[in-house]
């Protein structure tokens, strides 16, 4: 188990070269990263991905995030024809498995934020699970301008 978790995290940071990757008991944290408040937009969004290395499910019930006064947690569905955002009271995560947050799919809403965010600086970042368990990990401040050059390009589909 161990090593097969050793090759996986070996495997995540030889393809995230860019992304922070955090593991903590068996969860591993990657890739994630905050965009920029647009001017007098009063949200924004953050993805991440985390894998569940290990035999029992893992319920998310929240992120807190530096300098973000409140975060939630949002999924997109469909609806009478329409794309809209829900937002989730927690996320499970299940054994062995891995969720991806990304554009068009679960993803974070972050509101209020405390002071303006600059490109390519990090935030710290907690991942609060419905057992009490904490993960920490950083989330990098990325512009909007990398967000389009990227949405042509999505390499997870899990
Ligand atoms: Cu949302």
């Amino acid at each position: 188990m161990l090593r097969i978790f050793n090759r996986a995290l070996l495997a995540a940071m030889a393809l995230c070269a860019c992304a922070f990757s955090y593991a903590q008991d068996g969860l591993m944290l990657s890739d994630a990263k905050v965009r920029q408040f647009l001017p007098a937009a009063n949200s924004s969004v953050g993805y991440f991905a985390l894998e569940n290395h290990s035999e029992r499910e893992r319920i998310l019930k929240a992120v807190e995030l530096e300098s973000i006064g409140r975060v939630e947690i949002h999924t997109h569905e469909h609806s009478d024809g329409m794309m809209k955002m829900r937002k989730l009271d927690s996320l499970t995560i299940g054994a062995n498995s891995r969720v991806v947050l990304q554009p068009g799919g679960l993803h974070l809403m972050l509101f209020s934020p405390q002071q303006a965010l600059s490109v390519d600086q990090t935030l710290k970042m907690t991942l609060i699970f419905a057992d009490g368990e904490r993960v920490n990990g950083q989330a990098r401040v990325f512009s909007l301008i990398e967000q389009k050059r990227d949405s042509g390009s999505e390499h997870h589909h899990n």
